[in-house]
């Protein structure tokens, strides 16, 4: 029997988009750059298929049922991390930027923005490409994307004055993932410290180097997100253990279970975050 050919599902420009939901074009353009409308770019200019219009509808007529009363109201509400995913894997940077700034303009701080906007972005993009729904170049094109906006966003929350002391970061060798640490760095460099920030995939010898160039050093600091990398994160370890022995090594990261999975690699410490972190800074001094 033949198959019936899937119609096809309605496309519109933005122009006809903004008509169809009674707004003028440059606030349904707006709507694009926040996240709110889900658009994809096609040989240049933005498109908007069916689906996009009515999700748009439905979450719309979500907000009014809850009786959301004011706009700051509703701004502190709105989904960031969904809309930044969809900017992320649309490849929009601007449109990724334009939902971080909204969500600054909203009152997030910087520590919120990386936890509860652009890690939770990232996740679920993982996830995703995990479930297999996405190609692993969405992943990849949506990290350059938020590797851009850390960089735009670390420079704005400069710490001023005098540093508590050095915090050495990095990924062990072999491991790749550096957005974390990027994250990290900003926030640690947030709460005063000093940030040597070496990035991802740093050979053991490396690592011992910079913890000893510095001689005010607190803390080294490595992120591991994939369980591949525990042997190489446990030679590193043991390579600045021995070389620095009175600096704290501290193991955080997806891969690492809790406090006692980064004992028996090792470390002296585990943290989740960067409020645990910083405790067991404050606790060591310098
Ligand atoms: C982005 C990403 C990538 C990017 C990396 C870009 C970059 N420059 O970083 C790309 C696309 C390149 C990538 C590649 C790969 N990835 Co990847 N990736 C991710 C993803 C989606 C997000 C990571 C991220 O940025 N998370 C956001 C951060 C902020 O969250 P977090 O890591 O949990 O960090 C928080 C805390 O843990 C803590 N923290 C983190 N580090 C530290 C350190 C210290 C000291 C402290 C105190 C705290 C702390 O602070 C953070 C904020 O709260 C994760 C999914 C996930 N669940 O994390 C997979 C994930 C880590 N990747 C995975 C894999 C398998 C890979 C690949 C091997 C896939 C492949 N086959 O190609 C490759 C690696 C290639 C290689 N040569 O090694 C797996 C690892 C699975 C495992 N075995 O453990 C994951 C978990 C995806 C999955 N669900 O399967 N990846």
């Amino acid at each position: 029997m033949a198959k019936t050919p899937a119609v096809p599902e309605a496309e519109f420009t933005l122009h006809e988009a903004a008509e169809l939901l009674g707004v003028h074009y440059m606030t349904a353009y707006r709507y694009v750059r926040l996240g709110l409308l889900d658009a994809y770019k096609v040989g240049g200019t933005w498109r908007v298929n069916q689906t996009g219009i009515d999700t748009f509808r439905v979450r719309a007529v979500t907000e009014e049922s809850r009786g959301t009363t004011s706009v700051s109201q509703r701004k502190r509400r709105a989904p960031w991390a969904d809309r930044l995913e969809r900017r992320l894997l649309a490849g929009d940077s601007q449109g990724s930027w334009g939902v971080i700034e909204a969500a600054l303009a909203s009152g997030a701080s910087l520590d919120e923005i990386y936890r509860n906007v652009l890690s939770p972005a990232m996740v679920s993009i993982g996830q995703r490409w995990e479930r297999g729904e996405l190609d692993v170049a969405a992943e990849h094109g949506a990290s350059v994307i938020a590797m851009r906006m850390i960089g735009r966003l670390g420079a704005r929350f400069a710490h001023r004055g005098r540093t508590r002391g050095t915090v050495v970061l990095a990924t062990p060798p072999n491991e790749t993932h550096s957005l974390p640490v990027a994250m990290l760095a900003d926030l640690v460099r947030q709460a005063g410290w000093n940030v040597v920030d070496l990035g991802a995939d740093v050979p053991a010898e490396s690592l011992v180097r910079a913890a000893m160039a510095q001689n005010d050093v607190v803390a080294v600091g490595l992120s591991v997100s994939n369980t591949d990398r525990l042997d190489s994160t446990a030679y590193a370890i043991a390579a600045l253990r021995k070389a620095v022995p009175n600096t704290r090594v501290v193991l955080g990261g997806h891969a690492i279970a809790g406090r006692e999975h980064a004992v028996a690699l090792g470390a002296h410490d585990f943290a989740a975050d960067v409020a645990g972190f910083v405790s067991i800074l404050e606790s060591v001094g310098v």
